[in-house]
């Protein structure tokens, strides 16, 4: 790994391009990973590389749908598992969750490292070596367990594709998604996208978890029939632009406030 100064600027930024990498040579990522971390950077800029407040509500809303579920499972693909390994056997541990590894770009051999890496932090079970192709879709995309996602009410896709979470929508499961882009079609077609970098969320999921878990479960309720998925890929959205023209106007030297 590069040593990265802890006092660089884009230390965080350069410290998860680090570990996509590393995912890559230690055979975890597929080298597709790595566009996809880049397009995430990307729109991260565009957000200001923090937690907007509509992201927080759909985190919060993402935590009390785990918590709320029969049967929830967190699906870990290549970049999951080389940014979030450790908090994402945390948080299934929190929320009673199944780890599944669910590999757009399969095989076998990168589903046993995943495994494999999950069980170093500790995961009981992780499933994905004996997935059967149970999705609506062409065959290797189509791969799931039968008691893991297939089975599951509550699926939580960090950096999902398109057609599979559509796939498991159609299905009648609820799906929660981690993804920076608000354009993207797994982000307009989950029930719960968490527009933000998948190294913050899961990390404020993990936080918000001991406060939720004292509520009833009619509050948790409550708290998911007043999220509005559109409004929230819209708020990002308008933060990007905010941002955008924050930026325009200091390159500017124009003064946002009015005289
Ligand atoms: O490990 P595999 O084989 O399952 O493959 C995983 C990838 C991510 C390569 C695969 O699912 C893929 O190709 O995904 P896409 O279609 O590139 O979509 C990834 C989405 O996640 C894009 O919209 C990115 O903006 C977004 N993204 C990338 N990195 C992050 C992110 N969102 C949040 N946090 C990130 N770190």
């Amino acid at each position: 790994m590069t040593e990265i100064p802890k006092n660089h600027p884009r230390y965080e930024s350069l410290i998860a391009r680090e570990k996509i990498v590393s995912g890559v040579n230690r055979g975890l990522t597929s080298q597709q990973g790595l566009t996809a971390q880049g397009r995430g950077e990307a729109f991260d800029y565009l957000i200001g590389e923090k937690t907007i407040a509509s992201a927080e509500h759909a985190e919060t809303a993402a935590a009390c749908l785990l918590l709320l579920a029969e049967n929830p499972v967190i699906s870990v693909n290549g970049n999951a598992a080389a940014l979030v390994p450790k908090e994402l056997v945390e948080l299934a541990e929190l929320t009673g969750s199944k780890l599944e590894v669910n590999l757009f770009h399969r095989t076998p051999e990168r589903v046993k490292k995943i495994v494999d890496e999950l069980k170093k932090y500790d995961a009981s079970c992780v499933l994905g070596e004996n997935a059967e192709p149970l999705l609506n879709l062409d065959h290797e995309r189509a791969k799931v367990e039968r008691d893991g996602i297939f089975a599951a009410d509550v699926v939580f896709v960090p950096l999902e594709d398109g057609d599979r979470c559509k796939a498991l929508t159609e299905m009648e499961k609820l799906v929660i998604t981690v993804d920076l882009n608000p354009l993207s079609r797994t982000a307009q077609t989950a029930h719960v996208s968490i527009v933000d970098n998948l190294t913050r969320a899961i990390s404020n999921m993990i936080q918000m978890i001991p406060e939720l878990v004292l509520l009833s479960k009619n509050e948790l309720w409550e708290v998911i029939e007043q999220y509005d998925n559109k409004m929230v890929l819209a708020d990002a959205l308008e933060e990007m632009k905010e941002h955008l023209t924050e930026k325009q106007n200091e390159l500017l030297g124009i003064d946002p406030t009015p005289k």
